[in-house]
């Protein structure tokens, strides 16, 4: 392994161990690792392609992939070669991981997602290409001024990524605009702009190097380069033109996650990404020789969400246009293909297009989603689904109709679903809607980010835990062990104080690692509810003061979270918790129980930080909103116990963990409903309860903002006023738990076995069980057996002894 960094630091770096910087040794390492997986990466490939099995199309606007080069190192076993190499050659084996940048092509759990599933196809050995855009810049960075959000644009493409390769032979033509024509009785689109859709891969490495599959992401390119006519004539800015244009459609991961509606570049991205990844997907068929009535039975193509839901009017087209098949077949053998996850019921966050920006960008799909929703509404004599209203298409629908499955992603998002946005799709179609409750990787959730704690499960239950989750239960007779109890502490408290010693060197935050470190960390929503989080910290901090040598059990109040940058009331939430962590911080009578802490830039390797070193675990979306959450998952397992609403999986997680090791509160999605019909609802809650009235009074008068009074004026008049998200009604039932919560903690020997028995309980979410659940219910697939010709990896221990 050293000699292998020193020969990608001399000659694919050029540089010498005199200059080499942190970086370069970085991407020496990273080379070398790398070399280590191609010839995994080639078998599975050619496994498939001789077994002629049919694979995955994982289609996603976005890929959060995190940091690559510890993952590869941790599923190629190579710790220990790594960590010695590293160390001969005088460097921190920590530093060097550290120094890679994020991958952050995504903006949180939807993206993060892909890339556990990524993972888990891997490790279970399920053939599977991922498909999404090569974005120059992914989520923006994250910095506050005045404690105010400032967004700045994230550039990692702009270091060497060692980690992509360009298939210079794989680019394709993709159009928009123009016209359609009749030809001989075919229609033929004509389109008028053009660029070129270049892919770029990274191998996924599974477990045990048993796997590797593909993510290509599409660039894009001009049609013509560079124009040396009109440069020689002068015209510099000009000549560059058509490849400025072309390259925008890759530039930039649209910020919003669930607010904002759409805008023309971010069709043309949809667009592109998949029309591009199905030109590749029948390129492949025909190479293997495969006819395209045979294609469900050669390709399971998953859309993430709605955003590539033009997949199916453009595998139509493919179909129909391009290669004659009749139109009624050629919806049928898409639909074979196709299925749909969709990962929100907010009305407003579905998707719709203007059938005006439509016809003018994609003219030949808006004839087909006509005809698609002809043949539809011959189905249904009523006529009450229809793919477009107002002048819009409604793109949950047509994915809808044109999948053969259709999934939510927790068990009480897929009920939901079925009763609210796809009803009356759900009476036509009662077969078509299935659950898949997410689950995340326990590779990078566990075993690398928290290496304590899976020393110890490891130590007591072997290591076919890390591809077999559901194994933690073999830790259920050491629950009552206390020297299993002792370490399972002593972990948690270790990493607690790497935390402490963090946050004291990177944030100069100083926090007591005995305290009790309470984490919401997601993107900031008003239906994730950060403010109810703060109002009660403030309440809280006011109890403390009116009595300061009360019997206070000590907290650290963590947060961290990106507001899209048009989102007004998210971006003032964040400055209410920076403006009230500024104050309380400061407050010699209360600084002793309570801090508050937002710390800057949430990302994936952030989150590897925070989650193994976090006591309390806060799930608190308004019931009925959040569709699943996945850090509720990656808390869980790595002994965090949940604060939380009966929301999305933490109905799953309380269900598997038990009742009595999570603190439940609030109304449930069916109260929500019934509470919003109440005149007044707000009011009458802040009437009843003197705590949250102080609080909210408190900002109101500006406590928190004492040179600008009315700084929050927004905030009151929502919470008093309309209070969409029902913080004010669940603020009693929060504040009880949260006293609940401060009990349990000062019993230490009964707070760490709460913890103890939610890592023993929630082996079910792993996303591997995840995979397994849409390789049976959705795709069809089974696993392929592991290539030969691989010699076993080493196991750590083996290589110790
Ligand atoms: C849509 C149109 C225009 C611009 C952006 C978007 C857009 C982008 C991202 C809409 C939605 C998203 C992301 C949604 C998302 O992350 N949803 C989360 O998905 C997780 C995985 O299923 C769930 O656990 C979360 O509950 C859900 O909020």
């Amino acid at each position: 392994m050293r000699d292998a960094i020193m020969r990608h630091l001399t000659y694919e770096l050029g540089t010498d161990t005199e200059h080499a910087t942190l970086q370069d040794w970085r991407i020496a390492l990273s080379l070398a690792v790398r070399d280590r997986l191609m010839d995994r990466w080639f078998a599975a490939a050619n496994a498939t392609r001789k077994a002629k099995a049919k694979r995955v199309y994982y289609l996603s606007m976005e890929f959060l992939i995190g940091r690559l080069l510890e993952d590869a190192i941790v599923n190629l076993r190579l710790n220990e070669q790594a960590c010695t190499a590293l160390k001969d050659l005088g460097l921190s084996p920590e530093a060097v991981l550290l120094d890679e940048p994020d991958a952050a092509l995504g903006n949180g759990g939807l993206g993060r997602l892909a890339a556990c599933f990524m993972e888990s196809m891997s490790t279970i050995g399920c053939p599977a290409v991922g498909y999404g855009i090569r974005y120059e810049h992914g989520l923006f960075r994250q910095s506050f001024v005045d404690g105010r959000q400032i967004e700045t644009a994230e550039d990692w493409l702009n270091q060497y990524h060692a980690w992509e390769f360009q298939r210079r032979d794989v680019q394709f033509r993709m159009s928009f605009g123009g016209e359609v024509v009749e030809e001989n009785g075919k229609s033929v689109w004509h389109g008028e702009q053009a660029v070129i859709a270049a892919a770029f891969d990274t191998p996924i490495i599974g477990w045990n190097g048993r796997w590797a599959n593909t993510l290509r992401l599409w660039s894009a390119q001009p049609v013509q380069g560079f124009d040396l006519e009109r440069f020689n004539r002068g015209e510099y800015a000009a000549a560059a033109e058509g490849e400025a244009l072309a390259r925008t459609i890759s530039r930039v991961l649209y910020p919003d996650d669930t607010t904002e509606q759409g805008k023309e570049l971010r069709l043309k991205q949809e667009y592109f990404f998949t029309a591009a990844s199905l030109r590749d997907i029948l390129r492949r068929l025909k190479l293997e020789g495969g006819a395209l009535a045979d294609l469900p039975k050669k390709a399971a193509i998953q859309l993430n969400d709605t955003h590539p839901a033009i997949a199916g009017p453009e595998l139509v087209r493919l179909l129909h246009d391009e290669n004659g098949m009749p139109l009624d077949e050629a919806i049928v053998t898409a639909r074979g293909c196709l299925s749909y996850t969709n990962h929100t019921l907010m009305p407003e966050a579905l998707e719709r297009w203007s059938e005006d920006l439509m016809t003018r960008l994609l003219p030949r799909h808006m004839q087909l989603i006509e005809r698609i929703d002809a043949a539809h509404a011959v189905k249904q004599p009523d006529r009450k689904v229809t793919l477009r209203e107002n002048g819009e298409v409604k793109m949950g629908e047509l994915a809808f109709v044109m999948a053969h499955k259709v999934n939510g992603v927790s068990a009480l998002h897929t009920e939901l679903m079925k009763q609210t946005v796809f009803a009356e799709l759900h009476r036509l179609h009662p077969d078509r809607i299935v659950n898949e409750t997410n689950g995340v990787t326990p590779r990078r959730w566990v075993l690398s980010a928290n290496p304590r704690l899976s020393r110890l499960i490891t130590a007591t239950i072997g290591e076919g835990w890390v591809d077999d989750l559901e194994q933690l239960e073999k830790l259920e007779p050491s629950l009552t062990d206390p020297a299993f109890l002792d370490t399972y502490a002593a972990a948690k408290r270790d990493n607690k104080v790497d935390l402490s010693n963090w946050l004291a060197t990177a944030h100069d935050v100083k926090v007591d690692p005995e305290a009790m470190f309470d984490v919401q960390i997601k993107r900031i929503h008003e239906y994730k509810r950060q403010h109810l989080n703060i109002l009660e910290a403030i309440a809280l901090w006011q109890d403390i003061k009116a009595n300061p040598n009360g019997n206070w059990v000590p907290r650290v109040k963590i947060f961290a979270g990106k507001a899209a940058p048009g989102y007004v009331f998210a971006k003032e939430i964040i400055r209410l918790i920076n403006d009230v962590a500024a104050l309380i911080n400061n407050d010699p009578d209360t600084n002793r129980y309570l801090k508050v802490v937002f710390l800057p830039n949430y990302n994936v390797s952030l989150a590897e930080r925070l989650i193994p070193a976090s006591d309390l675990s806060e799930q608190i979306s308004t019931a009925g909103k959040e569709a699943s959450g996945t850090g509720n998952m990656k808390f869980a397992l790595n002994g965090a116990l949940t604060i939380g609403t009966l929301d999305g999986a933490n109905v799953e997680i309380r269900e598997r963990v038990g009742a009595r090791n999570f603190f439940l509160f609030g109304m449930t999605a069916d109260e929500v409903v019934a509470r919003r019909e109440i005149e007044d609802h707000a009011r009458k809650a802040i009437a009843a309860d003197p705590r949250l009235a102080d609080a909210l009074k408190a900002i109101s008068q500006g406590v928190f903002s004492p040179r600008d009074r009315h700084r929050f004026r927004g905030v009151v008049a929502n919470l008093t006023g309309h209070d969409y998200f029902l913080v004010c009604s669940d603020f009693t039932a929060y504040w009880d738990a949260q006293r609940r919560v401060d009990a349990a903690f000062a019993d230490p020997d009964a707070w760490r076995r709460m913890a103890a028995c939610n890592t023993a309980r929630s082996g079910w979410f792993s996303s591997d069980r995840t995979i397994r659940g849409y390789m049976a219910d959705v795709w069809n697939i089974d696993p392929l057996p592991e290539p030969e010709t691989q010699a076993p990896l080493q196991s750590s221990a083996a290589r110790l002894g």
